[in-house]
């Protein structure tokens, strides 16, 4: 554990904003960690995760959240929703993402549905993919008429840009306060957690549009012998047709999801990883409330 600093300022902020405009990107960017899993696909974080980031006396628990859903209707997405409000609930900041190019109506749903009361930072994002640096202006100026921000502040969450200032802005809006966690924790989600992520991670990654979403993954034995981690995880899908997907052509495609997983617990985690990962057809579990809980959605 490091040597504490002492703590002046905590609180908890939550990362709002439509599917994939770089959420979770920029909550493993403030936290220097990657916790919370990404990709192209919307809808990829379905849990609240926090990410937890302490310095220069000030301790920062970031609050990624999933996207606000428009498709795929199920219970799961019900509940996704309601954690998204779970989430807004007693933070001290919001920092609402969009993406810097371009203003969507989901972004203006999104801001609408923020609580009156909390200070909002717009975080325009991805400025590292704009051709030409000027049209942010226009942007900016559209955005401050949009809501009262306390600031708007363009960044790069990829490559790190504007992150300071983003930072500073928050740290403004955090009350007096002890630390709320041990300075070295990263965040507030266990190893297995964690474990089951970074396969659900894969899968949206390495497979087509529709399958990921028909997918949950369930750690079903996690052991520690010294530095050795033993994993276990089963893939739930809904149809027999998706599990021949995933697992692909004599097993080669679960061979790099589970390839490509391990190596990210490996980095997190710090030790070796044995990684197990079965396909099981369990028809409807995004409907079913006992499944549902038993995942912890
Ligand atoms: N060019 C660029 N892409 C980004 C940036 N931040 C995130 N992305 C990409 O945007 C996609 C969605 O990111 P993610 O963090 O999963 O979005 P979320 O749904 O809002 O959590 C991923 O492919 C990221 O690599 C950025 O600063 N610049
Ligand atoms: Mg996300």
């Amino acid at each position: 554990m490091r040597v504490a600093e002492a703590v002046q300022r905590s609180g908890h902020v939550a990362i709002v904003g439509r599917p994939s405009v770089g959420k979770s990107t920029l909550l493993n960017a403030l936290v220097g960690a990657r916790i919370s899993i990404t990709s192209r696909k919307p809808q990829t974080t379905r849990h609240r995760v926090a990410g937890i980031h302490t310095e220069a006396g000030v301790q920062y628990v970031f609050v990624d959240t999933p996207g606000f859903q428009t498709q795929h209707a199920s219970k799961l997405n019900t509940r996704l929703a309601r954690a998204v409000r779970d989430a807004l609930i007693d933070v001290d900041a919001i920092v609402f993402v969009a993406d810097a190019a371009r203003i969507t109506g989901a972004d203006r749903d999104v801001l609408a549905m923020l609580p009156n009361g909390v200070p909002v930072i717009a975080a325009l994002n991805k400025t590292d993919a704009l051709a030409n640096k000027r049209a942010l202006l226009p942007r900016i100026a559209e955005w401050s008429t949009a809501r009262e921000f306390t600031a708007i502040i363009p960044i790069s969450a990829e490559r790190g840009t504007g992150l300071p200032a983003l930072k500073t802005a928050i740290a403004d809006l955090l009350p007096a306060g002890a630390a709320l966690y041990d300075d070295d924790t990263l965040t507030d989600r266990d190893e297995r957690f964690l474990a089951s992520e970074f396969v659900r991670e894969q899968i949206f990654r390495q497979l087509g549009d529709e399958v990921p979403y028909s997918t949950a993954v369930v750690i079903d034995a996690f052991a520690q012998e010294g530095e050795l981690r033993r994993i276990s995880a089963t893939v739930l899908v809904d149809k027999p047709s998706q599990r021949a997907i995933l697992v692909g052509k004599e097993g080669a495609r679960m061979k790099t999801i589970a390839s490509h997983a391990r190596a990210e617990m490996e980095k997190l985690f710090g030790g070796r990883v044995f990684l197990e990962v079965w396909v099981r057809v369990k028809r409807g579990w995004a409907q079913s409330d006992a499944m549902l809980n038993r995942l912890g959605y």
